[in-house]
């Protein structure tokens, strides 16, 4: 592989002889099996944190105060093992400044937005995610956030925790109903796919738009219409679900263009990234009434908010909690375990972010 550090700087240690052959390309001693050092930026479940002592040199993050820029660096340089969350920026100034015991990079997490995988590539840097074990929690997430929107359920518990709410009436709280509906998902990848299975219980009608068109037998299953054209979808949805990852394709997809597109009495909801949409676009459409609400999970900035989002009564704002229940952060704390223990024995992690890597 060009760049891999076959061959170059001191050798991580903590693969033995017969492991070590499994990794093509590879070339380390066999005179070390110390346990590899692994750097923990955020506090995850107890239980994933005892087996990781258990089974590494493990430096854990108890008081989970995200690292700074430099704390980066400096975990980088001593770590042969590094998991990293979504909220540490593992840029190419930071990765550059590695050390030669870096080998892995276990993110907890699925999306790689925050990883620089080029230069991890160059520098012979395996990075693994965690997929799959977070699709279901994250596909009711955005189901519950087109219901919230539609429904206005923000708008609801406000006026009552205002103590508001003069009792029922006829014309108020009133919000649009969801059967019969179209919902547009952007991206049908294994979240885009869990969530029309929900919508479709609610009576929605999918739609979506993917960079490929998915098997036949999905869409059959799914009853899903395909659009090649996402500013054609785009104009006929009432409802859209960003569900794609962001990467430098998706960036702003949803630009202030695209956005003027939907019906002023669509909504939108993520629970993707905050960059796949023109956050600024969005917001400025929603004041003006041209978009009728939104249910954002993730910004653009996070955890900085567009400050005029806050002022707008037709958007429900999470903390990017898609992935948040219990079993879901145990399950993606196993994965992360299984990458690293299976790396260190010398084998492919299974969750590898290319394919390619080794
Ligand atoms: C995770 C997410 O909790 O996995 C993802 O891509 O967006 C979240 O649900 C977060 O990334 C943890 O690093």
């Amino acid at each position: 592989m060009a760049g891999s550090p076959t061959g170059s700087g001191p050798s991580p240690g903590w693969l033995d002889k017969p492991a070590k052959e499994l990794l093509i390309g590879q070339h380390m001693p066999s005179n070390l099996k110390k346990k590899p050092l692994v750097i923990v930026t955020r506090k995850l479940p107890d239980a994933i944190e005892t087996r990781l002592m258990e089974l590494f040199e493990t430096r854990l993050n108890t008081d989970d105060q995200p690292f700074g820029a430099g704390q980066l660096v400096e975990a980088v340089k001593e770590a042969d093992v590094l998991v990293p969350t979504v909220t540490d920026r593992i840029d190419s100034r930071v990765l550059s400044q590695a050390g030669p015991r870096l080998k892995l990079i276990a993110s907890f997490g699925t999306g790689v937005d925050h990883i620089d995988l080029d230069t991890a590539r160059q520098r012979g840097i395996v990075v693994t995610n965690t997929p799959g074990v977070l699709t279901e929690d994250t596909a009711d997430m955005s189901m519950a956030l087109v219901l919230a929107t539609a429904r206005r359920m923000g708008a609801g518990e406000r006026l009552v925790r205002a103590h508001k709410w003069a009792g029922w009436s006829p014309t108020s709280m009133l919000g649009a109903r969801l059967m019969g509906k179209r919902m547009g998902i952007v991206g049908m990848g294994r979240i885009g796919q869990a969530l029309a299975h929900r919508a479709r219980g609610f009576g929605l009608a999918i739609h979506y738009h993917n960079r490929k068109r998915v098997h036949g037998e999905i869409e059959r299953e799914l009853d899903a219409t395909y659009w090649e054209s996402l500013d054609q979808m785009l104009a006929r949805m009432d409802i859209v679900s960003v569900n794609c990852p962001h990467t430098p394709a998706t960036y702003h997809l949803l630009s202030a263009r695209r956005l003027k597109l939907m019906k002023p009495t669509a909504i939108i909801v993520n629970t993707a990234r905050g960059e796949v949409i023109d956050e600024n676009a969005m917001v400025r459409m929603l004041k003006a009434g041209e978009l009728a609400g939104a249910g954002l999970d993730v910004y653009e900035h996070e955890p900085q908010l567009n400050p005029k989002l806050l002022e707008l009564d037709n958007v429900v704002l999470l903390p990017h909690m898609g992935s948040a229940t219990l079993e879901g952060r145990i399950e993606m704390g196993e994965k992360v375990l299984v990458n690293i223990k299976t790396f260190a024995d010398g084998h492919k992690p299974p969750d590898r972010v290319l394919a390619t890597m080794f």
